[in-house]
């Protein structure tokens, strides 16, 4: 029998976009579902597992950054952006410890760039706005693995077309492993009980092209909801216990995460890494670019659905017709599941203690403090300017950025590079659902609240290439809402090398 549509799956905005294109498309709940989610799931893509060439203790990855085209919606070829493939990338693998090399080669007709999402690193291997891959070029960015494991991932991030070249499906998991995840038992056989769920959203054309219009608010807000880059997928688990590796890897648009029978969710890990201990939740907050590794036990024969599920306080934005609508009250299943057969093994208790360390708090009393007010395009009232760099961090010491969301109706959230960071706390909101725990690199923010957080950063001075922080809804991003500091010895001044003509704009 195969998994039902649920009755929570509905997109308020379907009947309009869906009408004279799938109008005939038959539909079990009152509303149309999105495109591409009529007739059977279809069984989850699992991105390939990449774990390059191992010589010496320096691993060496390849890939290539090319255009395809890819059955996002069954039956329909569309044009898509991938790594070393027609859409998304490989999953990395790599060990603390290890140095890493990885050659990409832009096969693309554009430049791109390519940033490692989560990544202690030297900032000119960060692959952010400084580091273009020319179209035929190859850029070799090295560095040694000194952070705990985790579930990163690595995306493009060239200046103000970002959000475009993720749109199109340039984007891929890189996970960490150390000592401490290979010793828990925890499911960890990659593509068995081990699975990525990369979310993204997309909207298309009657033709099924990617409909690439970006819309001065909502930039490339899709109706669409994909997983591992198509519509409308289960997985069919062989084990009674699975690890779900969630991305959000969608341009704009959040991700309420729960289980359809609202049985509760135990989260192992936030962005940085494991949690002290496994934590049951009902639900989990996604915004652009966080991630969260959940543990889900399956019954044999059992149906359960991962679901987008609506925030009932739409995020703190006001529900007046003059609010925009980004889509927090929106309903979609993402990922239905079936358990395994009778005779898979009993999964044995979950570790009560995952990693330790992580309850490790940062000693911030004294440490520096920074204020950064995020305002529609804008931070501390300026937009991005890739000749201007807003600050040095000339310690190796942790400091405490206060972040502030400005905006009455537009929600926001804060990623930095090379860094990792521990929420200290929330004000000026009654939202409740951001995602807080354990070490974290990118907060959600809605209207008007303030978060406190403890950030420290890898430290690999260099006075010549900064390292970005932003609001990682793309489509802010590349508007503006960007900016650059570098990590520098003690007293030393910025040399950044100026750029005329070197961005996307020649
Ligand atoms: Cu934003």
């Amino acid at each position: 029998m195969s998994p039902t549509f649920g009755r929570r799956t509905f997109f308020r905005g379907a009947a309009v976009l869906l009408a004279g294109v799938a109008a005939a498309a038959c539909s079990r709940s009152e509303q149309a579902p999105p495109r591409g989610f009529d007739g059977d799931p279809r069984p989850l893509p699992i991105p390939p597992l990449y774990e390059g060439e191992l010589i010496d203790d320096r691993r060496h990855f390849q890939v290539t950054t090319q255009a395809g085209s890819a059955e996002i919606l069954p039956g329909v070829d569309t044009p898509t952006w991938g790594f070393s493939g027609d859409h998304l990338g490989p999953t990395f693998r790599a060990r603390r410890g290890e140095k890493v090399r990885v050659d990409i080669t832009n096969e693309l007709d554009e430049m791109t760039t390519i940033h490692w999402h989560g990544m202690k690193l030297p900032a000119w291997a960060d692959g952010g706005p400084h580091s273009p891959i020319e179209p035929g070029a190859t850029w070799s960015p090295e560095w040694s693995v000194d952070q705990p494991a985790a579930t990163l991932w690595y995306h493009p991030h060239p200046h103000e077309v970002t959000a475009l070249h993720c749109y199109r499906g340039l984007a891929g998991m890189f996970i960490l492993d150390d000592e401490v995840s290979e010793r828990l038992d925890l499911p960890h056989e990659y593509g068995v009980d081990d699975i990525p769920v990369i979310i993204a959203d997309a909207k298309f054309h009657a033709d099924g092209q990617l409909d690439e219009e970006i819309d001065p608010t909502f930039g490339l807000l899709g109706d669409t909801p994909l997983v591992n880059g198509i519509t409308h997928c289960s997985f069919a688990a062989t084990t009674r216990r699975v690890r779900l590796r969630v991305l959000n890897a969608s341009t704009m648009r959040f991700h309420h995460l729960a289980l359809a029978d609202a049985r509760p969710l135990h989260v192992i890990a936030s962005d940085a890494g494991l949690l002290a201990a496994p934590e049951e939740v009902d639900s989990v907050l996604l915004s652009p670019g966080e991630r969260v590794e959940i543990i889900v036990d399956l019954k044999p024969g059992e149906e359960v659905a991962l679901e987008s599920v609506g925030l009932d306080n739409n995020f703190g934005i006001p529900t007046d017709e003059y609010s925009p609508d980004f889509g927090f009250a929106d309903q979609f299943t993402l990922l239905h599941m079936t358990g395994p057969g009778e005779d898979a093994p009993e999964a044995r208790a979950l570790p009560g203690e995952l990693d330790p360390a992580a309850s490790i708090s940062p000693e911030v009393a004294d440490a520096p403090r920074r204020e950064f007010v995020l305002n529609t395009f804008e931070i501390n009232g300026q937009v991005m300017d890739m000749n201007r760099v807003d600050f040095l961090i000339d310690h190796r010491g942790p400091e405490v950025w206060t972040v502030t969301n400005e905006n009455s109706d537009w929600p926001h959230n804060f990623h930095v590079h090379d860094a990792r960071f521990q929420v200290l706390g929330f004000s000026g909101t009654d939202v409740t659902e951001m995602a807080a725990s354990g070490w974290k690199d990118t907060v959600a923010l809605p209207p008007g609240a303030t978060v406190e957080l403890a950030v420290e950063f890898g430290w690999y001075p260099d006075n010549t290439v900064p390292y970005m922080f932003h609001c990682h809804m793309l489509m802010h991003e590349d508007s503006g809402m960007m900016g650059q500091f570098m990590v520098v010895e003690p007293g030393e001044r910025a040399a950044l090398e100026p750029l005329s003509g070197h961005g996307p704009h020649h």
